[in-house]
């Protein structure tokens, strides 16, 4: 019997034998929930080959080049690698079916075919701004984030930092901002009065320069012997500073425009390198912002910067810190124990969910 048709004669059975159906729209409800885990539990399982004669040498993705084909490092050894048919038809909930940082399985026996995905520690996603919110995926199975944003050229923009530290959290990656470019400071002072609000809540901090070495000690600590993806807008400086890093790596970086400050969207793969002082890490190309998924709208409360820390003071215990009474975070706002600004960005955060403009 087909899905469709089961699911029909199974709401025909229950109208049939129980003479109460209050409780029907809850059954069929709880079905659906049931269907749509049995659908990912499929995708899972499909991720994994259920052929027997294979050859498969395991490796990581390393560099996308299309949605069909990567780089996949095995072994000290480099392989251009298609995905396989079988996982080119399996319905994926995300656009790309393979992320830089996967672990996966090649079968050597037929032109390095990537016949298994592995199954992900954790992802960092963004989503598309359609009604249908498809997953993109950013990188897998990695510690940290660099979030990076630049003193100046392009400007600090605290927005995109605040969204991509929720992104991390949704799934367990620890989120560290990243303030570069100080050298364009006239004074430090300034920028730490900015960074306390993080360092407060408890992400960690760092104000380095590409261009001074700033900061470089710092970073190192952070990202030895961890797998780290670099995120943030065009031109802030992603490439320069892994450059200051790792001199040899030599990765393109370009200026950003005389006119806007912004930058010319120079790195356009994302990709993965070793450090020479242990670790990993993904350069990616400039994002413009980051959506989040609706089904993430009730968790923001509990991963945005020093919310979750007041939450249990609201009088409802399901507030949504927007528009309830008798709201600690509302409160703690107006009394100045919490920063207008990062509650408007958590504001325009909620807003992006539901439509609403919340004042
Ligand atoms: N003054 C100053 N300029 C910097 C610093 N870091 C980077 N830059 C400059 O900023 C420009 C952009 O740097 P990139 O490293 O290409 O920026 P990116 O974030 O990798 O940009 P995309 O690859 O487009 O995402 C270059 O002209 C760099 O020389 C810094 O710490 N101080
Ligand atoms: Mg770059
Ligand atoms: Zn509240």
């Amino acid at each position: 019997m087909k899905k469709k048709d089961r699911k029909k004669f199974k709401r025909q059975d229950i109208s049939i034998s129980n003479a109460d159906i209050s409780g029907i729209d809850d059954f069929i409800d709880e079905e659906v929930i049931h269907e749509k885990k049995a659908d990912k539990k499929l995708l899972k399982k499909g991720l994994k080959s259920q052929k027997s004669d294979l050859k498969l040498l395991s490796g990581r993705v390393v560099e996308i080049y299309s949605n069909y084909k990567c780089l996949v490092e095995s072994e000290n050894t480099r392989l251009i690698c298609p995905v396989s048919g079988r996982l080119k038809h399996l319905q994926h909930n995300t656009r790309n079916i393979v992320a830089v940082g996967d672990w996966v399985k090649i079968d050597t026996s037929v032109e390095n075919r990537i016949e298994e995905i592995c199954e992900r520690k954790n992802t960092l996603v963004r989503y598309t701004e359609d009604s249908f919110q498809k997953g993109i995926l950013i990188a897998a199975n990695i510690d940290n984030v660099i979030i990076m944003t630049s003193y100046h050229n392009p400007e600090l923009n605290f927005g995109l930092v605040d969204r991509l530290i929720c992104a991390a959290r949704l799934d367990d990656i620890v989120p560290v901002i990243c303030i570069n470019k100080i050298d364009l400071a006239e004074s430090i002072a300034e920028i730490e009065k900015e960074a306390e609000f993080y360092r407060q809540t408890g992400i960690e901090i760092v104000l380095c320069s590409a261009l001074d070495g700033r900061g470089k000690a710092e970073l190192k600590a952070i990202l030895k012997d961890k797998d780290t993806v670099f995120v943030g807008h065009s031109g802030v400086g992603k490439s320069s500073l892994i450059n200051q890093l790792q001199p040899g790596l030599n990765l393109k970086v370009s200026s950003t425009s005389e006119v806007t400050g912004k930058g010319m969207h120079t790195t356009t793969r994302s990709k993965i390198f070793s450090w020479e002082f242990g670790g990993n890490m993904i350069d990616t190309p400039g994002i413009k912002t980051l959506t989040l998924h609706e089904e993430s709208r009730n968790e923001i409360k509990y991963v945005f910067p020093g919310m979750a820390e007041m939450g249990d003071k609201c009088q409802f215990q399901n507030c949504t810190h927007t528009h309830e009474k008798d709201c600690a975070v509302k409160n703690a706002v107006e009394n100045g124990e919490y920063d207008q600004e990062r509650y408007n960005s958590y504001l325009r955060i909620m807003d992006s969910f539901t439509g609403v403009i919340y004042e």
